[in-house]
């Protein structure tokens, strides 16, 4: 697991340009520490990025199709719908390895080689996954609970804040949805 990590932290980083990265790291850093506390990353998150994520939800909360609908989009990075083997193992290995078995031909069902929205819901609406991020068990994501569960996975040393290390690794997944 930690061997996974690093590679997929290492792949991310590529893919992020640092210039931008620090710039958006020193502007969630509200007080110049060089960390993102949890206060500060719940502050600018529910106020700027979970309008992002629950566009047309509830004023309660995003549901379950509304949330996994958002997991799905923020793991196809290069947006083209579907879920190639890399984009499905990296989520898998980031979010879903305590939920699912990591078989793509078992969640490929048309057998096509990618994942597409619908076969990702098959299997992943019968899992713990919506329901552990729902704190209070409302069937609602609210915007305190979804902060709460990006920035524990964000968090992957799990110290209680984010180093700009874990920033630039991650930052692809959670902004850009
Ligand atoms: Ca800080
Ligand atoms: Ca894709
Ligand atoms: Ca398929
Ligand atoms: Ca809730």
């Amino acid at each position: 697991m930690k061997i996974l990590q690093y590679i997929l932290s290492s792949f991310l980083i590529l893919c992020t340009t640092s210039v931008f990265a620090q710039q958006d790291f020193d502007t969630w850093d509200e007080d110049d520490d060089y960390l993102i506390e949890k206060e500060e990353f719940v502050d600018k998150f529910t106020s700027e990025y979970y309008s992002a994520w629950a566009e047309g939800a509830d004023p309660q909360g995003v549901i379950e199709e509304g949330f996994f609908r958002e997991s799905f989009a923020g793991l196809d990075t290069d947006n083209d719908g579907f879920l190639s083997d890399e984009e499905w193992l990296i989520g898998y290995n980031y979010f879903y390895d305590d939920y699912l078995v990591n078989e793509i031909a078992f969640i490929d069902t048309d057998d096509d080689g990618l994942i597409d929205y619908d076969e990702y819901y098959e299997v992943i609406y019968d899992t713990d996954y919506f329901t552990d991020v729902d704190l209070d068990s409302d069937n609602y994501i609210s915007e305190h609970e979804l902060a709460e569960y990006v920035f524990n996975n964000w968090d992957t040393n799990d110290n209680g804040v984010l180093s700009r290390y874990e920033w630039n690794s991650f930052k692809l997944y959670y902004l850009d949805v």
